[in-house]
């Protein structure tokens, strides 16, 4: 009895997801080739970091793998939508960006994106949350959401936006 009642609640529950939260499989699934990500298309070294959309978007592109991720340090401007799309080169990482809803796993040969607003100004902290090795707890990147007019200063200077350097 108790099993049976386990079920149906399972099977309860997907069904609340499903039809009344409109919970589905993601219907875009994006690939991309892990062995070739740093020599080739969207994922290479020199195109990381945040850049600007011409619909003034902001896309942050980001790499996993053991164990950091590139860039170190990611900057978000206040008041725009950010689209991230972020791959793995070897193994499933977690990206996870610390006190809002920012939370994807990166797996291999697909590409993960997740489009987020943020507010207000804030440092934050993106650890790895997936474990991928012994050097699993060092993984971890600095995120910082400036204001929008100090972001689009900046991205005047540069094609692609990070903090790495200060
Ligand atoms: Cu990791």
């Amino acid at each position: 009895m108790v099993s049976l009642c386990i079920i149906v609640l399972m099977v309860f529950l997907a069904t609340f997801a499903g039809v009344h939260l409109a919970t589905m499989p993601q219907a875009r699934v994006e690939t991309v080739d892990p062995r070739t990500l740093h020599i080739t298309g969207e994922f290479i070294e020199s195109n990381l970091g945040s850049a600007v959309e011409p619909d003034g978007s902001v896309t942050v592109r980001i790499v996993g793998q053991q164990y950091s991720f590139t860039p170190q340090c990611i900057l978000i401007p206040t008041d725009t939508q950010v689209t991230f799309r972020a791959a793995s080169a070897d193994l499933v990482h977690g990206f996870l960006i610390q006190n809002t809803n920012v939370n994807l796993m990166l797996v291999p040969g697909y590409v993960s994106s997740l489009t987020a607003r943020f507010t207000k100004p804030v440092q934050s902290n993106m650890p790895c949350h997936e474990y991928c090795g012994t050097g699993h707890e060092g993984m971890w990147a600095h995120v910082h959401v400036i204001p929008k007019a100090e972001f689009l200063k900046l991205a005047k200077q540069r094609r692609r936006v990070t903090c790495v350097a200060e």
